[in-house]
């Protein structure tokens, strides 16, 4: 196994980012939330890149924060401020802004931040064999990377509470049927699933999708009128693309569309 915390592999129009620390089941350490920052970084700005695969290495997805790291700090009180603020928050920020849909292939046990990573991608596809796991309750903390904004607006107010302060296991079916990822599928099946929606993605409008994701994210605060209004100019700025010229041109055609995934 490549010592390497995360592997990246150039796909046609995509990539596929590994977190790669199999014995501690993916956990964070500063290495690897570095060398996952510098991954984003090069598949940002590459404009090949129109589709992200995000999956972990053997068999977990990510267990969060190395709690080894945390321990080592002994009697010192560690800031763990310092530590969100410097890597978890901006890991969280940079999926979400990145100029591509990411899908998050969850191939197991995703843990703490390890789930909240996972919610922050636009796709969430996870195997049957994967579970989510809000564990932060059993070592006095609370959800973070996202986990308190995402988990009442995925599944609603109950089982948010439920999921965060139990923190129990739930299933990849279960989470499924409670809408807080897209779908489980057979474990067998996960990667070349989520590849294929990378594919597809990669040959889609990716500007569009890009202010898609960026229009649902404002309404989860806006009014509707503010909604109304920012529908309004981002129709504009997608109209004004050479990929909603080719879409229209494309149905009247009758032939597949030909996009090339930038504003102009
Ligand atoms: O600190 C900050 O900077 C603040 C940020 C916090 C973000 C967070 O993510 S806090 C939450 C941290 N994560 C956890 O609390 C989860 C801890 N892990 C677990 O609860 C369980 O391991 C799992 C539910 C994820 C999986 O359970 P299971 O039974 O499938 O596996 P296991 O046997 O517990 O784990 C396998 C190995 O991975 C094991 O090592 P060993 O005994 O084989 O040498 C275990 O210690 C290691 N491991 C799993 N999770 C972590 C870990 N090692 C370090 N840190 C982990 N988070």
């Amino acid at each position: 196994m490549d010592e390497s915390p995360i592997l990246v592999d150039q796909r046609a129009g995509y990539r596929v980012v590994t977190l790669n620390r199999p014995q501690r089941l993916n956990a964070f350490t500063e290495a690897m939330h570095r060398a996952l920052m510098a991954a984003l970084v090069e598949a940002e700005a590459d404009t090949n890149c129109r589709a992200l695969l995000l999956t972990g290495a053997g068999r977990g997805f990510c267990a969060g924060q190395d709690l080894a790291d945390r321990i080592a700090s002994g009697d010192t009180k560690p800031d763990l401020g310092h530590t969100i603020g410097t890597f978890y928050n901006p890991l969280v920020r940079k999926l979400r802004g990145l100029p591509f849909p990411v899908v998050a292939a969850v191939n197991g046990v995703a843990a703490g931040a390890g789930a909240n990573i996972a919610l922050a991608c636009d796709i969430v596809l996870a195997g049957r064999g994967a579970n989510f796991v809000q564990a932060f309750a059993k070592i006095g903390l609370v959800p973070d990377s996202g986990g308190t904004w995402f988990l009442p607006r995925l599944v609603g107010a109950a089982r948010a509470r439920g999921l965060a302060l139990l923190a129990e296991p739930l299933s990849a079916e279960k989470a499924e049927s409670w809408g807080l990822i897209w779908k489980a599928v057979d474990d067998d099946k996960l990667l070349s699933e989520a590849e294929k929606l990378c594919a597809q993605f990669a040959a889609g409008p990716t500007y569009g999708l890009t202010q898609i994701r960026r229009a649902l994210d404002a309404a989860e605060s806006n009014t509707l009128d503010a909604q109304l209004d920012l529908e309004r100019d981002t129709q504009r700025a997608c109209g004004a693309s050479p990929d909603y010229a080719e879409g229209v041109r494309a149905f009247m055609e009758k032939r597949p569309p030909n996009f090339i995934g930038r504003p102009e």
